[in-house]
C-alpha cells in the first residue's frame, strides 16, 4: 500500500515531506489538503492530527504528524545512513540544523514571508518585517559560515539538515524584496536545484498566497 501525504503543495512544511520522499523514492500520494476550511477543522481529520495541521503521513496502519518528526520517521524507516545516521553523536550534527531550522530559521522567515508577502499591502508592518529581514539575514550569514568547507551543510552529501533548512530559500529570492543570497549559500542552492525534488515541490509556484492572511 504507498504512503499517503495529505498537504496543500504550497505548504513549505508539507514541501520538506514530499521533497524527501521524492529522495527515497518512495511510492507514496500526494491528497492537496488544506487552505479550504473544513478540511482541517473537520472531526475525521482532527483523529488523525488533533493539531489540525499538514502535513500528515500515513503508512498503512500508522499516522505521523509534525514534518520533521515525518522525516526522522522516513529516514529511519526507509533511508540509509546518509540521512539520519543511527550514531547518536553523527545524528545530532545533522538534527541540531533542524532543531534550527524550524525555532530560529522559520521565524525570521515568517516575520518575512507573512509579513510581507502574505500581508495585503496596507496592513503591513513596516518595522516588524525590517527587523525580520535583517534576522534572516543573520541566518543567512550562519549558513554562509557552516558552507565554508564543504558541499552541503554536513559535509559533502545531501541530509535532513539540507531539506529542513532549504525550503525557506526559494520563496525568500522569489519574492519581492530582492533578498540575495551570500555566494556560498547561493552555490548551495544551486546544487540543490540539481535535485528533482527540490525542482518538483519545492520550486514551485506560491503566488496563490499573496495578500492572503487566511490558509
Ligand atoms: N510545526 C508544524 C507546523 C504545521 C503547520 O503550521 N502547517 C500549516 C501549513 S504550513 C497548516 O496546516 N495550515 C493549515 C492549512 O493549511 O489549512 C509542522 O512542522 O508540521
Amino acid at each position: 500500500m504507498p504512503i499517503t501525504i495529505y498537504g496543500r503543495h504550497t505548504s513549505y512544511n508539507v514541501q520538506k515531506v514530499l521533497w524527501f520522499a521524492d529522495e527515497l523514492d518512495l511510492n507514496f500520494a500526494q491528497i492537496e489538503f488544506g487552505s479550504r476550511p473544513n478540511d482541517t477543522e473537520s472531526a475525521a481529520f482532527g483523529k488523525l492530527n488533533p493539531m489540525r495541521k499538514v502535513p500528515v503521513l500515513i503508512d498503512a496502519d500508522k499516522v505521523i504528524w509534525e514534518s520533521n518528526a515525518i522525516l526522522r520517521y522516513l529516514a529511519r524507516a526507509y533511508g540509509n545512513d546518509q540521512w539520519l545516521p543511527h550514531d547518536p553523536f553523527q545524528a545530532s550534527l545533522i538534527e541540531r540544523w533542524m532543531d534550527w531550522a524550524q525555532t530560529r530559521f522559520e521565524p525570521a522567515f515568517v516575520g518575512v514571508f507573512w509579513g510581507h508577502y502574505r500581508t495585503p499591502e496596507s496592513n503591513r508592518d513596516l518595522s516588524a518585517i525590517e527587523q525580520s529581514l535583517d534576522d534572516c539575514k543573520f541566518c543567512l550569514q550562519k549558513l554562509e559560515d557552516q558552507l565554508a568547507d564543504k558541499d552541503y551543510l554536513i559535509d559533502n552529501r545531501l541530509t535532513l539538515a539540507d531539506i529542513t533548512v532549504a525550503v525557506f530559500l526559494y520563496r525568500l529570492v522569489n519574492i519581492d524584496l530582492n533578498i540575495s543570497l551570500p555566494s556560498r549559500v547561493q552555490d548551495w542552492y544551486q546544487r540543490l536545484e540539481q535535485s528533482a525534488g527540490f525542482r518538483q515541490w519545492v520550486m514551485s509556484d506560491f503566488s496563490v498566497l499573496k495578500g492572503r492572511l487566511h490558509y
